[in-house]
């Protein structure tokens, strides 16, 4: 809840809208090689809220012109990080409109003084509208909390004497109807009961509307021609891998391309040459799912040279993406990954924990995967955003199946389902489906998490939606997330799986687990019998404090999440059998959300805390999801932590 002018919205609202940015060319993750180097500007950034009436100050009096500390005072705040929960200021938690970023960076010489090196700045995500500024010039923005972009600054850092560039970044986590996720500022305007200009920020969403650079800022260098994209596709016939490659070369009209494709020894299997080729890979080793294959997880590397002239001397670029070689496919009634039936049994995570709100951490990231093995899951939706870039490379080595979601969640407001947002989506599943595309982890795209689809214009809007993912990706089943009625949900016809949300016996019939299993049933039937298409039960759970204790269970106990977890089961038993694909349990862990009087200190439907440790329900599902990896994949025994493989991993 903040104090503002009344033109505050007005002041954002052209800023919100007017950014529909056309896709420009590929987004490679940034990995080192003998042509490219990367600096991370991770660590302290100098910060400031702009708490002017309108937010507008920093905009008035160009606070990105000189060093931040000549316009005011600056806060020291990490990055990654959200912002929000670093400090002793409640004002800052709650903060809506412009916060300002700043760093000034050295840089090696070679990159301010060799013409032919780019040196690109890359924000992995920065929630939710960014502006970007290098030595006072604008360079870029964006809109979207969850996905990266970058800017080619080579000609404004070459272009002096500087070795130091000071690099600014505006961003404003206001949501609007047309932003993914939206919301709306909500005026109170009644002056009997809220101070002048006060307003609060709604959302249809249940996580908490952190806010910041949350993902790695990196300085990378390449060639000025250079490898922009590269697509790769898989599929197996017989014993034979087939990879067929597709290449974008920036910089360059002329130019030579070489692919190699290296098996885990560092040995090469098959090589082409070319933009675009097919690759033959005899007695290829598939990319498996954890848990279906004594050898999951198989990566090959391709190894890309381009090589050209520039000021007449050869000039090459290299980069080696990670290849895993995998098919998926649905049936009616089955997921098919390499032409195996999978179930998947996972999780429903969120990208949250304490300080740092959706902050990147390596640790974390550890610990969750290592969470998530020891659970027996095999599978994760990204619920309700891209997850770093990071994640998704962890997923493929580890082999944790992913169902990749945008940040379509809360579309909710008839506002929402018209063109302006429709557009946006659009491009937001275009800057996913780039970024994510060559992770074989990824085996299906979600639009949207629980939209209200069965208004009237959902129709319209997810047959366009989908049909677009389609078409930027032919090779994924494509889905969203629904909670609406089997008989009048809009949407669903056009997913390819149907993924339903249900909280029997939570949010309706509260206290009574004996309605689970003929409601369960009757959702499965219903929607089996309107789609016939393959169905996951993709949320289901209980609020739980640990350490509260009821026998027979009640609400918020740990007996009764467990109790809910285990009637759910039963019928998830039944039906696995004839066409229910997945069960993914919301959550993997406790995390933050909006205060109400419904969420003690955030949502605690976690089957680990929001520190990871352990309530009674991750022993009850790692009991059963071993189970269920014995029944379908190869034999395994629940094993010991230190027993987990591990290769060296590069970036
Ligand atoms: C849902 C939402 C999820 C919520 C969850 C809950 O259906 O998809 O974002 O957190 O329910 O706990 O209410």
């Amino acid at each position: 809840m903040r104090l503002a002018s009344l033109e505050l919205w007005a002041a954002l609202a052209p800023l919100l809208c007017g950014c529909a940015l056309a896709l420009p060319g590929g987004l490679l993750y940034p990995r080192e090689s003998p042509s490219r180097e990367r600096k991370d500007l991770g660590g302290l950034w100098s910060f400031r809220a702009d708490l002017s009436n309108g937010r507008r100050r920093g905009f008035e009096e160009q606070w990105y012109r000189r060093p931040l500390r000549e316009s005011g005072p600056t806060l020291d705040m990490p990055v990654p990080s959200s912002f929000n929960d670093v400090s002793q200021d409640g004002q800052l938690r709650h903060f809506i409109g412009w916060v300002w970023y700043e760093r000034e960076v050295t840089l090696p010489q070679r990159w301010t003084q060799d013409p032919s090196t780019r040196v690109v700045l890359r924000i992995g995500s920065a929630h939710y509208y960014a502006i970007v500024w290098v030595n006072g010039v604008h360079v870029a923005e964006h809109e979207g909390g969850h996905l990266p972009f970058e800017a080619d600054i080579s000609k404004l850092v070459q272009s002096g004497p500087l070795d130091s560039c000071r690099i600014t970044i505006a961003i404003n986590n206001t949501l609007t109807p047309h932003t993914l996720p939206p919301g709306t500022i909500r005026y109170q305007n009644d002056a009997s009961k809220y101070p002048k200009g006060y307003f609060v920020q709604d959302i249809n969403f249940d996580f908490f509307n952190y806010a910041g650079l949350h993902r790695p800022v990196l300085l990378y260098t390449t060639p000025t021609a250079y490898i922009d994209d590269i697509t790769i596709n898989t599929d197996v016939d017989r014993d034979t891998g087939l990879v067929s490659y597709q290449i974008s070369v920036q910089g360059s009209e002329h130019f030579e391309l070489e692919v190699r494709l290296m098996d885990e020894d560092g040995k090469v299997v098959v090589q082409g040459s070319g933009a675009q080729g097919l690759l033959l890979v005899p007695a290829a080793h598939l990319w498996w799912p954890y848990l279906m294959h004594e050898h999951p997880a198989y990566l090959y590397s391709l190894e890309v040279r381009m090589t050209t002239q520039a000021a007449g001397r050869p000039v090459s670029d290299f980069y080696v993406l990670p290849v895993g070689i995998r098919t998926v496919q649905v049936t009616h009634n089955q997921f098919l990954i390499n032409e195996q039936p999978f179930y998947f049994h996972g999780v429903n995570k969120h990208e949250d924990s304490d300080i740092r709100g959706k902050g990147f951490d390596w640790p974390l990231l550890v610990k969750d995967f290592n969470l998530l093995r020891w659970l027996g899951a095999n599978s994760f939706r990204t619920s309700h955003y891209p997850y770093a870039e990071e994640v998704m490379q962890l997923c493929d080595r580890y082999g944790i199946v992913v169902i990749d979601e945008c940040p379509g969640v809360g579309i909710v407001l008839s506002q929402s389902f018209g063109n302006e947002s429709l557009q946006h989506h659009l491009e937001v599943m275009e800057e996913l489906v780039r970024r994510d595309k060559n992770h074989p982890a990824v085996v299906m795209w979600s639009v949207a998490n629980e939209p209200a689809s069965n208004l009237e214009p959902a129709g319209y809007y997810f047959k366009t939606l989908i049909t677009h993912t389609k078409a930027l990706d032919p090779s994924r089943p494509v889905t969203f997330v629904t909670n609406s009625n089997y008989a009048t949900d809009r949407g669903v016809p056009y997913v390819d799986v149907i993924c339903v949300n249900s909280y029997f016996s939570w949010y309706h019939d509260f206290g009574h687990l004996e309605v689970i299993q003929p409601q369960l049933q009757t959702q499965f039937e219903s929607w089996y019998k309107t789609y016939q298409k393959p169905i996951i039960q993709s949320e289901y759970g209980a609020e739980t404090i640990p350490g509260f204790h009821e026998d027979p269970p009640l609400m918020f106990s740990e007996e009764y999440q467990k109790g809910l977890l285990q009637q759910y089961h039963l019928v998830l038993d039944q039906k696995r059998k004839e066409y229910v694909v997945g069960e993914l349990i919301w959550n993997f862990a406790d995390f933050m959300t909006n205060q109400s009087p419904t969420r003690a200190i955030g949502n605690r439907k976690g089957i680990f805390t929001r520190q990871r440790q352990p309530k009674s329900a991750a022993f009850l599902l790692r009991d059963r999801y071993w189970k269920l990896a014995n029944e379908t994949g190869s034999h395994h025994s629940v094993p010991e932590l230190q027993s987990f493989g591990t290769r060296p991993f590069t970036f």
